[in-house]
């Protein structure tokens, strides 16, 4: 059986953030907010067709994508910095290379038994990210 990321997860630990958001040139206010959050994330996973909504009391953002396709990412409410993305398989992980202004911007996502886990990387920034089902 292949890898199914849906379900609803939540954020269960969070290491290097804020760096990761300095990295994007988030702004100080901004960042002292979001290091707060504790974010969900509800994925959808047809086959290579996935949406993820992630959801927090301050922002959210919805990304779509298929498998191999490469797509406009706004990243509203974020950086807001557009890009050119393209998500594809490695192994049983989802790897995302966002192609824009920033260096080395992207994330890849997997799973470890009830556990989801993101790690995003800006220029020489990684932030590693834990979420539990809920
Ligand atoms: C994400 O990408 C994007 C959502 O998970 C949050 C990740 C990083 C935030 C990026 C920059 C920070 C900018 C503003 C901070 C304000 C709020 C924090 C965001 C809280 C939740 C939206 C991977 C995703 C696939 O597309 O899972």
């Amino acid at each position: 059986m292949p890898v199914d990321f849906s379900g609803t997860w939540n954020l269960v630990s969070s290491d290097n953030f804020e760096s990761y958001m300095l990295a994007l040139g988030i702004d100080f206010a901004t960042r002292k907010i979001a290091k707060m959050l504790k974010p969900q994330k509800v994925i959808e996973q047809e086959g290579d067709s996935f949406s993820i909504q992630t959801t927090s009391t301050f922002r959210s953002y919805f990304v779509q994508f298929k498998i191999g396709e490469e797509f406009e990412e706004d990243n509203k409410g974020l950086d807001h910095r557009k890009c050119k993305s393209v998500v594809t398989w490695d192994n049983d992980k989802l790897v995302c290379v966002q192609t824009g202004d920033k260096k080395n911007r992207g994330w890849t996502h997997w799973i470890e038994g009830d556990q989801l886990y993101l790690e995003l990387r800006c220029e020489d920034q990684v932030c590693k990210q834990v979420y539990k089902r809920a």
